[in-house]
């Protein structure tokens, strides 16, 4: 039996690159996980709902990178899509609903050595959630979110979302929604995400593509997938499937991914609009700041015990 030396980092040592263990430890017996290890219970969604997809994809980018259990750490709030972690044999977790966003975020500042991900839903994402999002984007916190887009509450059994089209009826709709919905890429544009990509569960290459790019970008990483629900939204993104008779078109070549105002008109394109890399920029995640102002305060106190350091603190609050 191979022995599992899970070393945990200094957090102050700021942003630690996801190094991809070898496929043997130096003794020679630990390999990397293969997508049968890593599959934990049968997931409970409906046959033909587009999570499955996305669920494999994850699945195969683990055992692509050769990543252990232990450098695995898949969050989720509530929803359909959000039943992820359940589904994923490793550390994660199933959080409140709209609030996974602020747990993983404590992860990742406190563990610099994994690289964690958020999976959920438009509702989790948008409507609970919103204040959330915006805030872990503006902050360049270092996480990947991979929102699973079905344009619906798939979990509570149809009800309007804040992706919905004008139109859509719902159980909270019943004549068509007539809120204008969000436009999830403007809105993770405007808040600040220095990576935002779009792609979709019916282009698995592409999935698997956006999810490598969105886990080496060294900052807060957002995915926009569009998953069907097969069960209160059939059809919903057919038009962007050339299978069902749509169109799948990459972002242009040309496109400069470092111009917010580009990726922001791209964003602005009608449905089924563009997939691919909208925006990426490089800034100072949350995780280097707050490392480096750590550092600092440890200088000062180098060499004191804890209760030396809480005195001290009292001593200032005079
Ligand atoms: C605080 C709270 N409010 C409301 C709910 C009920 N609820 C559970 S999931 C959900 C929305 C799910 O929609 P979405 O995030 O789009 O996920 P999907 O099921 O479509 O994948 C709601 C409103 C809840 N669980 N907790
Ligand atoms: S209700 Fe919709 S989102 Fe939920 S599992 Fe079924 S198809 Fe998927
Ligand atoms: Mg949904």
């Amino acid at each position: 039996m191979s022995t599992l030396t899970t070393e945990i980092p200094d957090r102050n040592a700021g942003n630690i690159a996801v190094v991809n263990p070898p496929t043997q430890s130096a003794n020679g017996e630990r390999k990397g996980l293969t997508k049968k290890e890593i599959a934990a219970d049968h997931p409970t969604w409906c046959p033909g709902c587009g999570d499955f997809s996305v669920l494999a994809l994850y699945f195969k980018l683990i055992e692509k990178r050769k990543m252990w259990h232990e450098k695995i750490t898949t969050v989720a709030g509530i929803g359909c899509s959000s039943r992820f972690p359940y589904f994923v044999q490793a550390h994660g977790a199933h959080y409140i609903h709209g609030r996974a966003l602020p747990f993983a975020s404590g992860i990742s500042l406190s563990r610099p050595d994994l690289h964690v991900f958020v999976f959920g839903g438009d509702g989790d994402a948008f409507s609970i959630g919103g204040n959330h999002f915006n805030h872990t984007a503006r902050k360049n916190v270092k996480l990947t979110y991979c929102v699973m887009d079905n344009w619906v509450y798939g979990l509570t059994k149809k009800q309007t979302s804040p992706t919905s089209p004008l139109g859509f009826k719902s159980k909270t709709d019943q004549w068509g929604a007539v809120d204008y919905p969000i436009n999830p890429m403007k809105q993770a544009i405007s808040a600040g995400a220095t990576f935002v990509a779009r792609t979709t569960s019916t282009n698995p290459n592409h999935v698997l593509q956006m999810m490598e790019a969105a886990m080496d970008h060294d900052g807060f990483s957002f995915i926009e997938c569009l998953s069907e629900c097969v069960e209160f939204y059939e059809g919903a993104f057919d038009a962007s499937n050339p299978r069902k008779g749509g169109v799948f078109n990459e972002v242009p070549k040309t496109h400069d991914a470092t111009d917010e105002l580009a990726a922001y008109k791209l964003a602005g394109e009608p449905f089924p609009g563009s997939f691919g890399i909208f925006y990426k920029v490089n800034k100072p995640t949350k995780n280097a700041k707050e490392a480096e102002i750590n550092k600092s305060f440890q200088s000062k106190v180098a060499g004191l015990k804890d209760w030396q350091i809480l005195q001290k603190n009292f001593d200032r609050m005079k």
